[in-house]
């Protein structure tokens, strides 16, 4: 017998990511502390993206200008992705699986943040290791290690078939991330020492190393994972690392790369320190 339209819409509504946008949109638009966390990233990375494009205008070098266009990169992704979650294009409705707090509960779930992440953590990576002088193997490995560390974080909140899967998912991440970490910490700080950047890169390593470090934190005790905070909360959260981790990032190194452009200037941007101190 077809389910009658009462029985319909209830199997509908329990599928995941099948709530419509005008709902989510509503949904999102009635929360003011889940909102404001979207509208206040969209209103700072619009401005970043005007200071950069400023910042920027008289850089000469091959690689400082790659430096900026990555670091202007990192907002123009924000901009879109904050967009598409406001809108509700990017928002799904889960129902989350046995065994997790929320079990049998429809969450909201904010999934372009871990689809957009895909496209703004390289470009950190990128600036970052240009400006510490490294080489095209150090930079593939950071960039291709983030680029499943965001996939599979993605993965790990959408999944609702299982628990535990969710949290096999966030293991394969971390493993992911611990690759990223070793290449900031151990590899690139010697290539910043060779190339005469240590110090910046130093600072802005050790801020990208304590603010990335507060993403999972956040999974784990947000919605996604032990569900310690609510939705809101978590999204504030992520917009509040994402302010620091990018706006103020990225501000950082174009306020350092502008006034010392000659110690970014090398003729190929991707040699590797070794090739670059001979330019
Ligand atoms: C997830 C969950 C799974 C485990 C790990 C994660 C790490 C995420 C990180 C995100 C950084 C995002 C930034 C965005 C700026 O645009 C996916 C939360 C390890 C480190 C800096």
């Amino acid at each position: 017998m077809p389910p009658t339209a009462t029985q319909f819409t209830a199997l509908v509504s329990s599928l995941p990511l099948q709530a419509t946008q005008g709902e989510v949109f509503d949904r999102i638009a009635s929360d003011v502390v889940l909102s404001s966390s979207l509208w206040a990233n969209i209103a700072l990375a619009g401005f970043s993206i005007l200071l950069f494009v400023a910042m920027g205008r008289n850089l000469q070098s091959e690689r400082a200008k790659l430096i900026w266009v990555a670091a202007l990169l990192v907002p123009l992704v924000s901009i879109a992705s904050y967009a598409g979650l406001v809108s509700g294009l990017t928002v799904g409705v889960l129902t989350m699986p046995p065994g997790h707090p929320l079990a049998g509960q429809e969450v909201l779930q904010p999934w372009g943040r871990y689809l957009t992440w895909t496209f703004s953590t390289p470009m950190i990576l990128l600036a970052l290791g240009l400006l510490a002088g490294t080489d095209r193997a150090k930079l593939f490995t950071a960039v291709t290690m983030d680029v499943g560390m965001c996939v599979t974080g993605l993965a790990a909140a959408l999944i609702t078939s299982s628990y535990l899967l969710r949290w096999v998912f966030f293991a394969i991440s971390c493993a992911f991330f611990v690759a990223v970490l070793y290449v900031l910490l151990v590899e690139w700080p010697a290539d910043a020492q060779a190339a005469g950047t240590g110090e910046i890169f130093g600072t802005l390593r050790n801020l990208t190393v304590v603010l990335w470090l507060g993403y999972p934190i956040l999974w784990a005790l947000g919605v996604e994972g032990f569900a310690l905070l609510d939705v809101a909360v978590t999204s504030w959260g992520y917009s509040a690392l994402d302010i620091l981790a990018k706006y103020v990032f990225a501000f950082l190194l174009l306020r350092w790369v502008a006034a010392n452009e000659r110690s970014v200037g090398g003729a190929d941007p991707l040699a590797g320190t070794t090739t670059t101190a001979d330019d």
